[in-house]
């Protein structure tokens, strides 16, 4: 499989793209606007054809390429059915899966961060993209969105943390430059959801976050709920 792991620094959001090497189809998880065109060049450079985009979720700190892909490059657009953003191609919910040449993108509903957030599993569990339902060492916020902590608790620990150990977790972000990590390091070493942490403890950390909003929110979330369109 073609695998690359790529970046837009202004909001620190990670962009993945995933090809099939014998029948060039690919996909593309979370598409950044303004890295669009970085992103057109290496899919026609590698020789694929752009079959998907898939978002983890409606993003509140940078608009999706999805639409402006499908405009140039015909693909379809995949957000959670909870998402709010009923303009996508295809509206996916748990246990939906995503194809494209012999990979499979199984999808797993993981609200908490936002209420339509999803994470995608790879060939049986092999990398995980877990958006922002889980971080390296840290999770999405759950304060906007219909954020709810008790949901992001049982949303990592029943979807994400019951993955095989040597899964692969791939984030939405990163803001220190880590790139990956794997589900048994979560379930050791995240400060927030890992070791014995419990549910309740979990919430009262969340609640007594005290986070600026991103700096794009005002512009992102209602651009995203268009699926990126901006009149
Ligand atoms: N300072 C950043 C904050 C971005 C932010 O709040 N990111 C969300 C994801 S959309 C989050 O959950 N961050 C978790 C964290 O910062 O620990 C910005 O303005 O872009
Ligand atoms: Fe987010």
């Amino acid at each position: 499989m073609i695998f690359r792991q790529l970046f837009e620094r202004d909001t620190s959001t990670y962009t993945y793209l995933l090809g099939d090497e014998a029948t060039g189809e690919a996909v593309l998880i979370d598409p950044v606007r303004e890295t669009q065109a970085r992103d057109v060049q290496l899919i026609e450079e590698l020789g694929l054809h752009l079959a998907y985009t898939l978002e983890t979720h409606v993003h509140a700190d940078h608009v999706t390429a999805a639409s402006a892909l499908r405009d140039q490059l015909g693909s379809r657009s995949v957000v959670s059915i909870d998402g709010g953003a009923p303009c996508a191609d295809v509206l996916v919910g748990d246990g939906n899966t995503i194809r494209f040449g012999e990979h499979t993108l199984e999808v797993r509903q993981t609200p908490g961060h936002t209420d339509g957030c999803v994470t995608y599993v790879l060939d049986g569990g092999v990398m995980v993209f877990t958006g922002d339902a889980l971080l390296i060492r840290g999770c999405g916020r759950t304060d906007f969105q219909h954020g709810d902590a008790h949901k992001l608790y049982r949303s990592v620990h029943n979807k994400i943390f019951t993955l095989p150990d040597a899964c692969v977790v791939y984030p939405g972000h990163d803001y220190q430059g880590r790139t990956s990590s794997t589900v048994a390091e979560e379930k050791q070493f995240n400060p927030r959801l890992g070791g014995d942490q419990t549910e309740a403890g979990f919430v009262q950390l969340m609640e007594g976050l005290d986070l600026a909003l991103p700096r794009h929110i005002q512009e992102a979330v209602p651009a995203n709920l268009a699926c990126g369109k901006v009149a």
